[in-house]
């Protein structure tokens, strides 16, 4: 390689990626093979760079760094090209241009510095611009998979997926929740049962049922099948939502779910998402809960749910 001659501080400044991460790339994903000194240092060539620069753009758009890292450049650029278009933004180009900020983006920027003024501001601005629906759809929850990644690859550390779930918390607690508000709407409680800690999928649901209309009982993680049911009860609730991320192999949970079930009245639907949903499977199967494997679907299964006379399609 003729070129290499980058040092990782020119790298890291370049491409907007720490050292630590660029060497994770290199060691855990084979992302690039950078030539070395003769006093082992790394010397980058512009491709590499380059390489670096789009794998940083395909990750920030929601790819997993492990299913791409070894593809060859050509590639790439292409799915880097596509990431933007769906994120709405123009890439940075490796001349310096500056790249038109995307929402998601701007997250990204102030979870990893911490700065939950800008952080509300991304969400806040994303809300006007995107709607409610967009805001849940395009950043929110991309946003949370983004976030995943980063930590497991060691760009950001527990603190930062803390601070980022209790300034999106807050925000959807104050903004997107109280849209609704008519009297007759129907009752949504929302929770994560006992064991599952994981919140933002809740606060999602939650959001985006308030959005359509419903009056949203958002209770938040971990709570027994007792406390679910009752407050179920006590609101006349017309459905529980429950989200299942992590872990996926708790065996308490299948006594939960199914003693939320006996303790509900049989007209209350059980609607479940998350990640670790399919885990689950059998015992929701038995319960005759109603498994949405996204916030699309579960948009248009709260619709089928206002008309009476219908019933749900599983
Ligand atoms: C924030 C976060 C944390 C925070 C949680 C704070 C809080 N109060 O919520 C903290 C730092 C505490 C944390 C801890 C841990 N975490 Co964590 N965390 C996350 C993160 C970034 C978001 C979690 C979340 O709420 N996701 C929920 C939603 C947003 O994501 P989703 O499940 O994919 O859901 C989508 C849909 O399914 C739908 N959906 C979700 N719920 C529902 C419900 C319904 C009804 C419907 C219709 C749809 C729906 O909405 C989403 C958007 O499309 C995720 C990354 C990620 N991609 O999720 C990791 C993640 C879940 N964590 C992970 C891990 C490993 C941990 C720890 C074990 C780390 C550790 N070593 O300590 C601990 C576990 C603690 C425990 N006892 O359970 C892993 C789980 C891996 C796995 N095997 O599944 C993840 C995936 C990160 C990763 N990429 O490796 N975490």
């Amino acid at each position: 390689m003729a070129d290499s001659h980058h040092a990782i501080k020119v790298v890291s400044r370049r491409t907007g990626l720490t050292a630590h991460v660029i060497r994770i790339w290199e060691k855990r994903y084979a992302a690039v093979e950078p030539e070395r000194t003769g006093t082992n240092r790394r010397l980058y060539s512009d491709e590499q760079i380059e390489r670096l620069s789009l794998l940083r753009d395909i990750t920030q758009g929601g790819h997993s760094i492990g299913h791409v890292a070894k593809l060859p450049t050509e590639k790439l650029r292409e799915l880097a090209a596509e990431s933007a278009a769906a994120l709405g933004h123009t890439r940075r180009s490796l001349t310096g241009a500056a790249a038109t900020p995307s929402f998601l983006h701007e997250c990204i920027a102030a979870v990893k510095t911490l700065d939950s003024r800008a952080l509300e501001d991304s969400l806040k601005r994303a809300s006007t611009e995107l709607g409610a629906q967009g805001l849940l759809q395009q950043v929110i929850a991309p946003l949370a998979q983004a976030i995943g990644e980063l930590w497991r690859d060691g760009s950001i550390t527990a603190a930062h997926e803390h601070f980022a779930t209790a300034v999106i918390r807050v925000f959807l607690g104050h903004t997107a929740m109280p849209f609704a508000g008519l009297d007759n709407a129907p009752v949504l409680v929302v929770a994560t049962p006992a064991g599952q800690i994981h919140e933002l999928g809740a606060l999602l649901v939650g959001a985006a049922a308030a959005n359509l209309g419903w009056h949203v009982t958002y209770l938040g993680a971990s709570l027994p099948a007792a406390e679910i049911a009752g407050a179920a009860r006590q609101n006349r609730a017309r459905a529980v939502a429950l989200s299942l991320v992590y872990p996926e192999d708790d065996s308490r949970l299948e006594g939960e779910l199914t003693r939320l079930r006996e303790l509900l009245p049989a007209d209350v639907v059980v609607l479940v998402g998350g990640r670790a949903m399919p885990a689950y499977r059998g015992v929701l199967d038995k319960i005759g809960a109603t498994q949405l494997k996204d916030l699309a679907h579960f948009s248009s299964t709260l619709d089928e749910l206002r008309k009476p006379a219908k019933k749900t399609r599983r």
